[in-house]
């Protein structure tokens, strides 16, 4: 991964395009962290902003750094949306997200915003999407869901937790697997195929939702625009 100088620069170069009254996403992940902490340091000098966190951390986060919350059921537009991603398509924009376990809630909320900002390093970046993707599913639905993962040409992985027993569980009270399926030349396709398996809550391919990524670098920020 990155290094914090790099993320530092590309949360900073994102947050700048935060004004007054803006619904903010917040996203989940390391990344996304420096943007919510810069926020907050706004918030306390009078910025009035609202923020949609993505996860339970990226609430917690939020809190600490004393944002205003919001809950995605009870607003009606979110201006801006930042949030990481683990692997950035530099063609099309296409993204990898889900390292975090977070890409259910994060997809909703950075689908829906008006624009959707990436940070990222440069370590992310890629040519096409190789990355293995995070398939949120219905425990039940673990063996069905990796069977048809499996006939898509897939290598699924259930997720085990580290400072836990078994296997991680979302802040959705679901599964993880980590479905690796090499080179993927055709994202879009891949997104529909895993989308239509039943027992799939969410994949982690954000295909043409990425309207800017702010690429932290040792001395700037790249920024690309899809
Ligand atoms: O889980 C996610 O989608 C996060 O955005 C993650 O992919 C990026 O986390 P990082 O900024 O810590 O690399």
């Amino acid at each position: 991964g990155g290094t914090d100088e790099q993320k530092r620069r590309a949360a900073l170069a994102a947050v700048e395009s935060v004004e007054d009254g803006m619904v903010v996403g917040l996203g989940t992940g390391s990344t996304t962290a420096f943007a919510i902490r810069k926020l907050g340091d706004l918030v306390g000098s009078g910025l009035d902003i609202r923020g949609v966190p993505t996860s339970f951390a990226a609430r917690e986060l939020a809190r600490e750094a004393g944002i205003p919350l919001a809950s995605l059921d009870e607003i009606s537009a979110i201006d801006l949306a930042i949030d990481g991603a683990d692997q950035v398509a530099t063609s099309d924009g296409a993204l990898v997200k889900g390292g975090g376990a977070a890409h259910a809630r994060e997809k909703i909320v950075d689908a829906f915003a008006d624009e959707f900002h990436v940070v990222a390093d440069p370590s992310k970046l890629a040519e096409t999407l190789s990355h293995s993707i995070p398939v949120e599913v219905l425990p039940t639905a673990r063996t069905t869901v990796s069977a048809a993962v499996s006939d898509l040409g897939g290598d699924p992985v259930l997720r085990r937790a580290e400072r836990k027993d078994g296997p991680v569980v979302t802040d959705n009270g679901n599964l993880v697997l980590d479905c690796d399926f090499g080179e993927i030349s055709d994202s879009e396709s891949l997104a529909t195929a895993l989308s239509a398996i039943p027992g799939v809550v969410e994949h982690g391919i954000f295909v043409g939702l990425a309207d800017v990524v702010y690429v932290g670098t040792a001395d700037g920020v790249d920024v690309v625009e899809f």
